[in-house]
């Protein structure tokens, strides 16, 4: 593998701040070319956009052909539009955060605090020049009135990186947590659409910033799969996971054939990688046999990514794990291997000059 010397697209106007949150290549890809960024920048707004690859280089993106599928989404630096991938279905489905107002989490007219799905290949905004998708009919909101038509499940406050099984489809969303609790919450293909994962109510397992509405139905709210507190404050010097969750992945690959079916996961600011197994129990799906991986990752020292921002975990095509890590001179993507990771792709960092930091969770 080797990182060419020409950026594949470079979307940075001089002189406007541009952040890049996620990218997904459309299902077909080979034949239409485009892909889509998430992105953050424009007077602090953050904005989803197609690119098509360029009739003339197949291993660059034309600038010129752009499409705003969504813009001008009002976000903070720190919540902002997350991962995005295509469903099954072909639909583009996006984490957004809410912007500290926790409210918004539970409003259904607000995109923020979502995951949110649309068909970027249509347009039922005619009027709206930001908003350039159609909506499916089989969007749980599609019809509801003073609903935005794209929200799935609500609730979230943070849900920047989140995975779909690619075995059935199951939805793992890591939600970012605000002074006590991260949490991560597993949901059934075909029964996440709609639900409500209760944050203010309720951060992880905790009570959250606001009380629960007087007659509430608490069990209409989809617990999390598992949760783990935030270390005493000040530091991170406790067996605590971590502050701030980076959701990760099944693992369905064959490097690893004993930990095929098992969660991974990283946390932004303890930097170790756990696994988890998942099962349901008592009526609820949960992770078991939580295990803290980092000593076999066979790093200098047993030294772990502390402070370091794993900021992404993912899969390739073929179900193996990559780990990025984020920070000016430090960024490298990495391919967890049996008994070591190795770094695969150096320099991922922010020299560069216009290339800038991807950046996910924080501890806020
Ligand atoms: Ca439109």
């Amino acid at each position: 593998m080797r990182l060419l010397a020409t950026p594949a697209l470079a979307i940075n106007p001089p002189g406007v701040l541009l952040q890049a949150r996620s990218l997904a290549f459309a299902p077909d890809f080979a034949s239409s070319g485009h892909v889509f960024i998430a992105f953050e920048g424009r007077n602090g707004k953050s904005h989803v956009e197609r690119y098509t690859r360029s009739a003339t280089d197949q291993l660059v993106f034309d600038p010129a052909r752009r499409r705003v599928v969504w813009g001008e989404i009002r976000v903070t630096v720190e919540h902002a539009l997350g991962a995005m991938h295509f469903d099954r279905a072909g639909m583009l489905v996006v984490g957004i955060g809410e912007i500290y107002q926790q409210a918004l989490s539970q409003d259904l007219s607000s995109p923020l605090g979502k995951l949110v799905r649309i068909d970027p290949s249509g347009d039922d905004f005619p009027s709206d020049a930001t908003r350039n998708h159609a909506i499916r009919a089989d969007n749980p909101h599609a019809g509801v009135p003073g609903a935005a038509r794209e929200v799935l499940p609500r609730g979230l406050r943070n849900p920047c990186r989140w995975s779909s099984d690619r075995r059935n489809g199951d939805l793992w969303i890591g939600d970012v947590g605000n002074q006590s609790w991260e949490e991560i919450t597993w949901m059934a293909a075909g029964s996440f659409a709609g639900a409500n994962l209760g944050w203010p109510y309720f951060e992880g397992v905790a009570p959250g910033l606001e009380a629960l509405p007087p007659g509430f139905d608490v069990s209409s709210l989809t617990p999390p799969a598992w949760a783990f507190p935030h270390p005493p404050m000040p530091g991170l010097v406790s067996n605590s996971a971590g502050c701030a969750v980076t959701g990760g992945v099944v693992y369905r690959g064959s490097l690893m054939r004993a930990w095929r079916g098992r969660y991974f996961w990283v946390d932004w600011c303890r930097g170790r990688l756990h696994s988890g197994v998942e099962t349901v129990g008592l009526g609820r799906r949960v992770l078991r046999s939580v295990i803290d991986r980092t000593p076999m990752l066979g790093l200098p020292g047993g030294a772990n990514f502390a402070q370091l921002g794993m900021n992404t975990i993912s899969e390739d095509a073929q179900g193996e794990l990559w780990i990025a890590r984020q920070g000016r001179g430090i960024g490298k993507l990495y391919r967890v291997e049996p008994e070591a990771i190795q770094p695969a792709l150096a320099d991922a960092s922010g020299r560069g000059g216009r290339r800038r930091r991807v950046s996910c969770p924080t501890a806020s």
